[in-house]
């Protein structure tokens, strides 16, 4: 084929609306996959692959060896499958090519379709057809970036949940119930002679009632979400000298930080990931504070700060073996920490309630860590179904939650039918947004823009 009809086949082809890219990641691998989809897949397909039998003739879902063809030479043998629409991930016509994995062979796979044409895919592109197709809602479109980006098994069995649709049930369910509330009202404005019956009114307030109670149990997993999808960070600060240092060490398992008995050892901030019980954290280990004896340190120190302005739980570790600081003070929000519990421990500390560890012999560890899992709420976290909304759910709960307040106010101050109805329709709204409805640019800018290419 001739680089120079590439063009004419694209406006053939209406407009390139057939997408193309390499869906695994970049680098050497056994093998990657380039993806095609739209109208004109198979016969992108039958341009630059030769096998026994054309793509186009392919049963949907099964799989050929032939070779790929770029610019009338093989370029790799490959694996080609065809999943004709609307049983594909796009539900569209969709060709996936399995070809070996080198960083050129998969170039070549893909300038070959493009030549054929294709065009390069977007980022998340592909789900985004899955969604206007109506394949998924948009839940489950951004449950697939959680799957991607899941660090945890907890956070996988999240996203999984998510990805089947359950949150995204959750919200259609409350939807209905809100258009069966507004039937009811909208009877009541056509046929104004009739009103709306106390009685009847009382069972709209009553279902209001119950759908703000549901509305507010799924706000109230807006924080697991957030730690599932980020990760917290805890921060580990004290005087110089207490072993944060160790204890850094201690629950990453290796030696990142320096420790030694020299006070003020510690001037960066180091920022690691672990995981807890199945739950990420950033563990932060700061500068000893103290007054500063170099500009140095005062920086670190102010560093100390400014990263102690960021924490989710800050832990305040001391050197038990020594006399308490006399300007000594913990804030409610803090967990205490009392290290070199394998020394005998100072008489000022006898009545201090704190959590008593060695970063030496590793006693105490166990329950710090299980006074950080009960902290972070980690207990909720291992429910059967972690379902947990994201910032974007958070926002539109919220504002549903506020309309469905202001429909149950306007009810209590006999406030017209009309007024009611509109707060019913603002909180529908909310959901029709949530599950997908309304502009798409937005949908595309705020959901399908974070993804990678290819997915
Ligand atoms: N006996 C005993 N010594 C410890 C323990 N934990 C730390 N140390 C020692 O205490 C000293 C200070 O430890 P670091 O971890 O460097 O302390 P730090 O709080 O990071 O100190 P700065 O970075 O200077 O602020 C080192 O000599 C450690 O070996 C412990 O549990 N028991
Ligand atoms: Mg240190």
């Amino acid at each position: 084929m001739h680089r120079g009809a590439a063009t004419n086949l694209v406006s053939e082809l209406g407009n390139g609306e057939t997408i193309a890219a390499i869906s695994t990641a970049v680098g050497e691998g056994a093998i990657a996959i380039i993806r095609i989809s739209g109208d004109a897949a198979l016969e992108i397909a039958d341009r630059i692959f030769r096998g026994k039998s054309r793509p186009a003739d392919f049963q949907s879902h099964t799989q050929h060896l032939g070779q790929i063809i770029f610019d009338g030479t093989p370029i790799d043998q490959a694996m080609l499958a065809v999943h004709r629409a609307p049983s594909s991930y796009t539900g569209e016509d969709l060709v996936e090519i399995s070809c070996h994995g080198g960083m050129l062979a998969s170039a070549r796979v893909l300038e070959a379709c493009l030549q054929a044409g294709a065009r390069s895919a977007r980022p998340g592109e592909f789900t985004e057809r899955a969604y206007f197709n109506r394949k998924i809602d948009l839940t489950q479109a951004e449950a697939v970036i959680d799957v991607i980006r899941a660090q945890t098994d907890l956070a996988l069995r999240s996203a999984t949940e998510q990805l089947s649709g359950r949150l995204g049930d959750q919200f259609r369910n409350l939807r209905e119930q809100l258009i069966e509330i507004l039937a009811h009202v909208e009877a009541a404005i056509d046929f104004p002679e009739e009103g709306i019956s106390p009685d009847s009114i009382e069972v709209v307030r009553g279902r209001l009632v119950s759908a703000v109670a549901r509305i507010q149990d799924l706000l109230a997993t807006a924080e697991t979400g957030r730690i599932l999808r980020e990760g917290l960070r805890v921060v580990i600060f004290g005087p110089t000298n207490a072993g944060k240092s160790s204890l850094l060490n201690r629950l990453l398992g290796f030696d990142r930080a320096i420790v030694s008995e020299t006070h003020g050892t510690t001037r960066d901030t180091i920022e690691e990931p672990i995981h807890l019980r199945g739950i990420a954290l950033r563990l932060l280990d700061t500068a000893g504070l103290r007054s500063p004896e170099s500009r140095i340190e005062e920086e670190g120190i102010a560093r100390t700060q400014r990263t102690l302005a960021t924490a989710d739980l800050r832990v305040r570790v001391l050197d038990g073996s020594v006399a308490r600081p006399s300007d000594f003070a913990t804030g409610a929000d803090e967990l205490l920490i009392l290290n070199k519990s394998d020394l005998p421990e100072h008489e000022d500390w006898k009545s201090t309630p704190a959590i008593r560890i060695s970063c030496k012999t590793g006693a105490g560890l166990d329950k710090f860590e299980s006074e950080i899992f009960q902290r972070i709420g980690g207990e909720k976290l291992n429910a059967e179904h972690p379902l947990a909304i994201n910032a974007r759910h958070c926002v539109h709960l919220q504002r549903a939650a506020a309309a469905c307040d202001q429909a149950l106010r306007a009810i209590d101050e006999q406030a017209t039918t009309e007024m009611f109805a509109a707060d019913l329709r603002e909180a529908l709204q909310m959901f029709d947004e949530l599950l997908g409805g309304g502009d798409e640019d937005a949908v595309r800018d705020a959901i399908f823009s974070q993804f990678c290419i290819g997915k």
